[in-house]
């Protein structure tokens, strides 16, 4: 049974296109392995080689695949901040979205703006590419060390001004969701979620 349908917690997000016109973007936070998700892209905590590592990036790799890799070869990395598109491969995802995550040095070389444009450079390619469903995991958190409770803030804070954003420049987007990997990173996304 799919976890989609029993998120943790659940928001509906008021955009308007550039017509004026009113869209419904619901977020979700749910617990879950983001490799098993069928939705439009998943996204991916990589590095800047692209060329795989430790964490949801080797879980990623794994699910999908050698032709993966063979794939991000010819991406020529990716700098931190920014965002770059793949094929699925064997994942139940039609998209991987790899982003690249700051490092955490104590939040003063500039890791909330970094941590912020991986969020909104993911939407954007979802723009780009017809994307209506994505999942992330919580960037940074892991391997980079970014501290749970504002890598969360920034998520959320960041996603919600990402969809507005894009609804103006025609997004597609109708679902976004919060995957965490272990119940008390879901726990936290579930109170910050719920507080926005
Ligand atoms: N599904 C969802 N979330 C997961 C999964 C999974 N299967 N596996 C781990 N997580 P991390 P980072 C969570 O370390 O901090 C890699 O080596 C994990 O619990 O994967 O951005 C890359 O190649 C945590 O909450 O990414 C880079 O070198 C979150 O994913 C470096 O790690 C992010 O943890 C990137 O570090």
């Amino acid at each position: 049974m799919s976890s989609l349908k029993h998120p943790l917690a659940q928001k509906q997000i008021d955009t308007t296109d550039n017509q004026g016109n009113e869209h419904l973007v619901t977020l979700k936070v749910i617990q879950a392995d983001i490799t098993t998700l069928p939705l439009d892209a998943i996204v991916n905590a990589a590095n800047s080689s692209l060329l795989g590592g430790g964490g949801v990036d080797g879980a990623i790799h794994r699910a999908a695949g050698p032709e993966l890799l063979a794939y991000c070869r010819t991406l020529n990395g990716c700098p931190t901040g920014e965002a770059k598109i793949s094929p699925g491969f064997k994942l139940p995802a039609q998209y991987v979205i790899h982003t690249v995550g700051p490092v955490w040095h104590g939040g003063g070389q500039g890791e909330p703006e970094l941590l912020a444009s991986c969020y909104r450079n993911s939407i954007q390619l979802t723009v780009d590419n017809n994307i209506t469903s994505i999942a992330f995991p919580a960037i940074s958190t892991g391997v980079y060390g970014y501290p749970i409770e504002q890598a969360t803030e920034i998520a959320i804070a960041s996603v919600i001004g990402s969809v507005k954003q894009a609804a103006l420049s025609g997004s597609a987007i109708e679902e976004v969701v919060f995957c965490c990997f272990s119940a008390s990173d879901a726990a936290i996304y579930q109170q910050k979620l719920e507080a926005v």
